[in-house]
């Protein structure tokens, strides 16, 4: 099978323009990547053409021998579709988990995404606790960042504020949202940071900066990171009008909701305000 041809590629190349067109990845803003399943490795086999192994910048023992579609360091979000062979790659890891290889795309040269760190950290967090996870998705989401300004930066505060702007949040994201400070990108004090989050969360905020997001497939991860966000719009929209709510869903409104949907919802974002 051709490489572009491959419904998992199709599929990653659709939700990178999808975050495009959101608005997400001005310039080479954000990055996405996806843990391809062996029988996917094996259905393009014949595409594949190793390079140089290079250090991950971070060890993920756990991610051994596994392949990775990801978007490449300083390419644009916008370009994914017309050039893919020039903006994202397929990496391997070695048998450590220390260093990778591409074994396709990125023709012009250049390296995965500077988020490579944060990215196979996050895998390797969510791959332990349940191997359906396979992509992780940083985008620089408007509404969030804009509220890292106003809000104070717990979890607890994020969660609940994103919660009561949309009922549908809680049943999306019912373990919450995390936050991180603000720190410098691109390193491994940020992934360590984030892939501790990602040990209790789906979702987590970069300060002043936009949101990672975990899921099992495409459509989840997007749809994720798109109801955090619109939530957050909401949230801009309201404050605008007016600081204060005349009202909202409340603490005992969500407990009910948790019964009729089936989902637990942490006794800890339900604070009384
Ligand atoms: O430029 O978003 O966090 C890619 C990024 C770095
Ligand atoms: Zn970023």
């Amino acid at each position: 099978m051709k490489f572009l041809e491959a419904q998992f590629v199709q599929k990653f190349i659709r939700m990178a323009n999808d975050g495009w067109e959101q608005g997400w990845h001005e310039r080479n803003g954000g990055n996405l990547s996806y843990r391809v399943k062996p029988e996917e490795v094996e259905s393009v086999k014949e595409c594949l053409n190793a390079g140089e192994w290079r250090p991950i910048g971070t060890t993920v023992p756990s991610l051994a021998k596994e392949y990775f579609l990801v978007t490449g360091s300083g390419k644009y979000f916008r370009n994914v579709i017309i050039d893919p062979e020039d903006s994202i790659c397929l990496i391997e890891l070695d048998d450590k988990g220390e260093n990778y290889r591409i074994v396709w795309g990125l023709v012009n040269g250049g390296r995965p995404t500077s988020e490579l760190p944060s990215h196979l950290m996050n895998h390797e967090v969510k791959f332990l606790k349940n191997e359906k996870y396979r992509v992780i998705y940083h985008a620089h989401t408007t509404n969030i960042i804009a509220l890292t300004f106003v809000l104070p930066l717990e979890d607890r505060v994020f969660t609940r504020e994103l919660w009561e702007m949309a009922t549908e949040c809680p049943v999306v994201f019912p373990d919450g949202v995390g936050v991180v400070p603000w720190m410098v990108p691109g390193g491994r004090d940020i992934a360590v940071a984030t892939s501790e989050l990602m040990k209790k969360y789906d979702l987590a905020i970069w300060a002043h900066h936009g949101m990672f997001a975990a899921g099992e497939d495409f459509d989840l991860t997007f749809g994720l990171m798109h109801t955090a966000e619109k939530s957050a719009e909401i949230l801009v929209k309201m404050l605008s009008m007016r600081p204060d709510k005349l009202q909202t869903i409340t603490a005992q409104n969500f407990r009910d909701l948790a019964v009729d949907f089936k989902v637990t919802l942490p006794e800890e974002f339900l604070y009384e305000k």
